[in-house]
């Protein structure tokens, strides 16, 4: 059980244990233009909070809008605003200006933190007069960095509580209106003293490299927090392609990286190119991960790599497994300090070698701002996440499919992440995705979008082959009936696939 004082600020506390610590002279904060120390980037962060305090009277509680690319000042913003006593809400780089918004007013922020270069979507937001401070913007007289240098004194957090609000994150929203939700300054904590202490082991001499957006919960964990709360370094790079992260790893000699899967699987082609014995541990998390991307990464480098399945709603991951833990399909166990079960139609708990609805519980969990979904997602103090899983005798959790993207072609139940795992395996196949497509006579058939290597051609032949592969390794009935080549597939800034495009594009 985790234990944190009553009164609480979690970015103080992670801040000034550092010091305590003596770590004020490590680095801290890696990006492409500087590096900060923790001594420097404790100062920066006493600025920008007294900016918000003293200069835009922003009240405890007040909520700010964040929006920037990953770099040590969009995560100075972040920290500042909960030093502050304020409430951060991050938004995604990609999000346009209607998006931003509904955000904006469903959050009620009271003032926007944005980098220059990002402006436009903020500007064209209609919120009327909303206090708007730059960063990155030196000319500017009234920008942030401006701001800052009137205020040199260290600053000292108002008192909050441990349960008072200091994050609402927004999910990326694959469909409908997007949910914010809402975390304690301890769950903040709390993610920290679970998953990188247990499962990844972090240490003080960890260098953490990643994809994810601050303003994704994933990489607000996996690329701040975490390695904060040890005394390590994260290095922020604002645009990562498969390549271009590898020669950062290797530049930077990184030793944790965070990604989706399908990132790692286009590294995986690439790695022979760099010098990758740096790195020592590997977080997959957003979607499954398919075994023959584990399988790829492991020959291309040598690591079995970290999968865990996280959520906004829950902040980050609770199921993962590590070292000689992993059991190829499956996510993992709990993380500590979490529980985790198999739900059936009714609720009721059902034992292993069932597929129902994963339930999980532990230190933090779901508290959506004002949604009726609030009633859906947490029952009877069981979060459910919304996907299908199953359980073995060992405890060990199976992702099997989204809830609602489960495959029902003439009366077969088929998970779409099976037939990908299935493609994947094949020589030809650099990426795919696996929908269910109205049909009259089976109710959906199974359709697979998929993206040749290069050099391959996009013909019946492949087609057929593709099929016949599938029909070899798996129930044949399982096998897509229908294959469509593309040039790529649609994803989410958190690299999820979107499915529903899937589903409605192709015609
Ligand atoms: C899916 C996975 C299988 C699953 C997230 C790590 O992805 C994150 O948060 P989101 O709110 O999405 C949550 C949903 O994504 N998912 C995530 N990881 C896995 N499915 N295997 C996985 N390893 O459907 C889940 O319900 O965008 C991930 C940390 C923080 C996060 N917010």
């Amino acid at each position: 059980e985790l234990q944190y004082p009553a009164r609480l600020n979690c970015v103080a506390e992670l801040l000034d244990s550092a010091s305590l610590r003596g770590w004020d002279g490590r680095t801290a904060l890696v990006g492409a233009r500087e590096r900060l120390t923790y001594a420097q980037l404790r100062e920066r962060v006493d600025r920008i909070a007294h900016v918000l305090r003293d200069d835009l009277g922003l009240a405890t509680g007040s909520r700010v809008l964040l929006r920037g690319a990953n770099c040590p000042m969009m995560a100075a913003c972040i920290l500042a605003v909960i030093k502050a006593g304020c409430i951060a809400v991050p938004t995604m780089p990609l999000l346009r200006a209607r998006e931003l918004g509904v955000i904006a007013s469903r959050a009620r922020v009271g003032a926007v933190l944005c980098a220059a270069a990002l402006r436009g979507e903020v500007d064209a937001m209609g919120q009327g007069a909303l206090p708007l401070v730059l960063f990155d913007d030196p000319a500017s007289s009234d920008g942030l960095e401006a701001r800052m240098q009137r205020h040199p004194e260290p600053f000292a957090a108002p008192d909050t509580a441990a349960d008072d609000v200091c994050l609402i994150s927004f999910t990326s929203g694959t469909t409908g209106v997007p949910k914010g939700t809402m975390h304690f300054h301890r769950d903040l904590l709390a993610i920290c003293d679970g998953f990188p202490r247990h499962t990844l082991g972090a240490r003080g001499h960890d260098i953490f490299i990643g994809t994810p957006p601050l303003a994704f919960t994933f990489g607000l964990g996996g690329l701040l927090l975490f390695p904060l709360r040890v005394g390590a370094c994260a290095v922020l790079i604002e645009k990562l392609s498969p390549e271009t992260l590898l020669a950062a790893i290797e530049q930077h000699r990184a030793t944790v990286c965070f990604t989706a899967p399908t990132f790692y699987r286009q590294m995986a082609q690439l790695a022979p190119r760099f010098d990758l014995r740096c790195l020592s541990r590997s977080v997959s998390a957003g979607e499954a991960l398919p075994n023959a991307t584990r399988d790829a990464w492991r020959a291309a480098t040598g690591l079995e790599m970290i999968d865990g399945i996280g959520a906004t709603e829950m902040l980050h991951i609770f199921i993962s497994a590590a070292g000689s833990e992993v059991r190829p399909g499956a996510t993992g166990k709990p993380v500590p300090g979490y529980r985790a079960c198999i739900l059936d139609h009714d609720g009721k708990q059902v034992g292993p070698g069932v597929i129902g609805r994963l339930a999980v519980k532990g230190p933090t969990g779901c508290r959506y701002l004002d949604d009726p979904r609030q009633r859906d997602y947490v029952v009877d103090g069981w979060n459910v996440t919304g996907d299908a899983y199953e359980m073995d005798a060992d405890g060990y959790f199976y992702y099997r499919s989204r809830l609602d993207d489960m495959i029902i072609s003439a009366g077969y139940n088929i998970a779409g992440a099976e037939v990908e795992e299935a493609l994947l395996h094949h020589p030809a196949v650099a990426e795919c995705g696996v929908v269910g497509r109205a049909d009259d006579e089976r109710g959906q058939v199974v359709e697979a979008h998929v993206v040749l290597k290069p050099g391959v051609a996009a013909s019946s032949e492949t087609a057929v082959d593709l099929q016949e592969f599938v029909k070899a390794r798996i129930a044949p009935y399982k096998y897509p009936r229908v294959v469509r080549f593309r040039e790529q597939l649609p994803r989410t800034e958190t690299g999820k696939l979107q499915r529903f495009k899937l589903r409605s594009d192709a015609a």
